[in-house]
């Protein structure tokens, strides 16, 4: 049985980390699972993006499964890790746009996991942090290096280095979450990602998405060339021009992807 439920919509999937009896801390077949569904749904004709919760009231994902991790010889240790990284890049290089509504606890590698999704939308309860050093641990998903990358070095090295836990208001403020969700976290959520998507090319997500994840790794002069790039090579679709065409016809656009 999977760890993970696949929801498919027209344009989007809700994908849900469903192990509420361990807050959904990631094992071996989480992470596993989470690796096939995204590559099932980047395969799946007209599936743009991703919304990635965890179920149960309490928690997104309250971080690696520490009961699995406990007797860990160093190579076992590696596997794990490489296992976790994979899956997290899996996301984050796929072509959907990924989203991470955190709706409780995201902590260790919960938060590690909505490190690695393009956008971050809290609930008020929701609580984040890396509490790794307080188990003789790192971050072992990417942490040390997505979170600078987000919220700066200082923030991450205080996040990092204190293990506390952070509210959705102070993780708003510092722009580790995106937004604060009020209400029917779900169905807000769903409602963010319909207006992402609805009446934007998806090509064109698409291009600008892959020019500023591989722009941001490279100096300014080459992350610039990304762009000219990818902006020329979405003239070889029809969407600039149905985009162009609606506008000047005083129409909502129809694209193509
Ligand atoms: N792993 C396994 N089980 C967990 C868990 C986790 N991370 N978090 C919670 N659970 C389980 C609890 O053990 C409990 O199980 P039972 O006792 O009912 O069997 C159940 O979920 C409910 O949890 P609580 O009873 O503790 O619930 P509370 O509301 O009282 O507390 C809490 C909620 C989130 C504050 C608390 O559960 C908590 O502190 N959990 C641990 C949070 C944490 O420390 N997370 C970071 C884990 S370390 C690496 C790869 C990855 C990583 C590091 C290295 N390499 C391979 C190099 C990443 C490490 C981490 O993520």
């Amino acid at each position: 049985m999977s760890t993970v439920r696949v929801e498919k919509k027209e344009s989007y999937a809700i994908v849900t980390v469903d192990r509420p009896e361990a807050l959904n801390a990631l094992n071996e077949d989480v992470l596993n699972d989470l690796h096939a569904a995204t590559q099932d749904l980047s395969q799946t004709p007209g599936c743009r993006a991703m919304l990635l919760t965890g179920a149960g009231e309490k928690a997104f994902v309250a971080g690696a499964d520490i009961a699995a991790m406990e007797q860990f010889t160093p190579n076992e240790a590696l596997k794990f890790a490489e296992l976790g990284h994979r899956t997290m890049n899996a996301i984050s290089s796929s072509e959907l746009i990924s989203i991470a509504l955190i709706n409780g606890f995201a902590l260790g590698g919960g938060l590690e996991l909505a490190l690695a999704c393009d956008i971050r939308l809290a609930g008020a309860n929701a609580r984040m942090g890396l509490p790794e050093v307080t188990l003789g641990l790192l971050p072992g998903f990417g942490g040390t290096q997505r979170l600078p990358r987000v919220v700066g070095r200082g923030l991450a090295l205080e996040m990092i280095l204190s293990g506390d836990m952070i509210d959705a208001g102070r993780a708003y403020e510092i722009g580790l979450v995106n937004r604060v969700l009020e209400g029917d976290l779900l169905a807000e959520a769903e409602k963010y990602v319909s207006k992402m998507l609805e009446y934007k090319s998806g090509a064109a997500q698409r291009a600008a998405r892959w020019a500023l994840h591989a722009g941001m790794d490279l100096p300014l002069t080459a992350g610039l060339q990304k762009e000219i790039h990818q902006f020329s090579e979405l003239f070889s679709g029809s969407d600039p021009q149905k985009g162009m065409a609606a506008f000047l016809a005083k129409q909502k656009p129809e694209f193509e992807s």
